[in-house]
């Protein structure tokens, strides 16, 4: 992977070129397709008819702070993958991202649909509006990119899966907006529970503290709750990025695999190739570790594969 720089017809051009994986040919990606970036607003108005009426579109303004949160979020979203991955919007070419803000009253969530993000406003006790969570705009647009890309089924441990890349590039999204702080590892503890300071709706460097995640494979939830505990053993693999990130053992195990730390940067950029090259939709945990380590030998080293290898052995997902 590096940059390229050549003269065409246009003038002085600039590539990131990456080898592909499967030719290990060299392929060039123009910097210009990440200027597709094109976002479009709605306001729900406490009803829930999708898409509701338009507050903002590309380049203009508006005076709602939420939806004004959706508008800016989702373009830091469109800038974090293009500029980490060279990915042009979800679909990796370019659509128009559309959100709906103020969708139905005191509602406590916010979705991907398949087709566009839908933020509620929250109850003012247990969430406020979930647009202006930064993480939240990255994990529900994550769900649009793994839709085009592993299309993870969204249930049992391919919906883990599938729940974890979201909370893991919301993480990584994060790092690359505010650096690696103690809040890079929060998810959604902007909006959650306004009244209570400190705390957050999932923790990455240690799931099980929101009394509901899973964060050991051989305890994983087999129950039928939550499509298969989709929230719940995404904390597996939440903790496997967390620890190949930041290294470390396990959280509840003294006596756990010691993780060496690859950073943020090396662990998004592998734990995004597994997903887009060699994730399928019926994924399990084992194939994910197959998936990430995979990606680490292309992308790196024999270093940076047995870090891959030790951050799922701690989290006891078996190789
Ligand atoms: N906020 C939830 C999520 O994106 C909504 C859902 O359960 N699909 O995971
Ligand atoms: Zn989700």
């Amino acid at each position: 992977q590096g940059v390229i720089a050549y003269e065409d017809e246009e003038g002085p051009q600039r590539d990131l070129v990456f080898a592909d994986a499967a030719s290990g040919e060299l392929v060039a990606r123009h910097p210009q397709i990440h200027h597709a970036r094109n976002r479009k607003v709605y306001d729900a108005k406490s009803g829930t008819k999708l898409p509701g009426a338009l507050a903002v579109s590309e380049g203009g303004t508006t005076n709602d702070p939420v939806a004004k949160a959706a508008y800016d979020f989702s373009g830091i979203t469109y800038d974090f993958f293009a500029a980490k991955f060279g990915r042009d919007s979800f679909n990796g070419s370019g659509a128009t991202i559309h959100s709906t803000v103020h969708y139905s009253k005191n509602y406590v969530n916010a979705f991907w649909n398949g087709q566009q993000m839908v933020y509620g406003d929250g109850d003012g006790y247990y969430a406020s509006p979930f647009a202006q969570d930064m993480d939240v705009v990255v994990h529900e647009l994550t769900h649009a990119v793994t839709q085009y890309e592993a299309s993870l089924v969204y249930q049992n441990q391919s919906g883990a899966l599938n729940e974890a890349m979201s909370d893991i590039m919301a993480a990584a999204a994060d790092a690359h907006q505010n650096g690696v702080t103690a809040k890079t590892w929060l998810l959604a503890e902007t909006c959650w529970t306004p009244g209570v300071a400190n705390d957050a709706m999932r923790y990455m460097a240690n799931p099980t503290k929101d009394g509901q995640s899973y964060d050991y494979y051989p305890e994983r939830y087999t129950g039928k709750a939550d499509n298969g505990g989709v929230h719940i053993n995404s904390g597996i693999a939440n903790l496997a990025f967390y620890l190949l990130s930041q290294g470390g053992k396990h959280p509840r195990n003294k006596t756990s695999t010691q993780v060496p730390a690859l950073g943020i940067d090396k662990a998004g950029q592998i734990f995004y190739r597994a997903l887009t090259n060699y994730l399928n939709s019926n994924a399990t945990f084992q194939d994910a570790r197959n998936a990430t380590a995979q990606a680490a030998t292309e992308l790196y080293g024999a270093d940076e594969v047995a870090a891959v290898h030790a951050a799922w052995t701690a989290v006891g997902v078996p190789g």
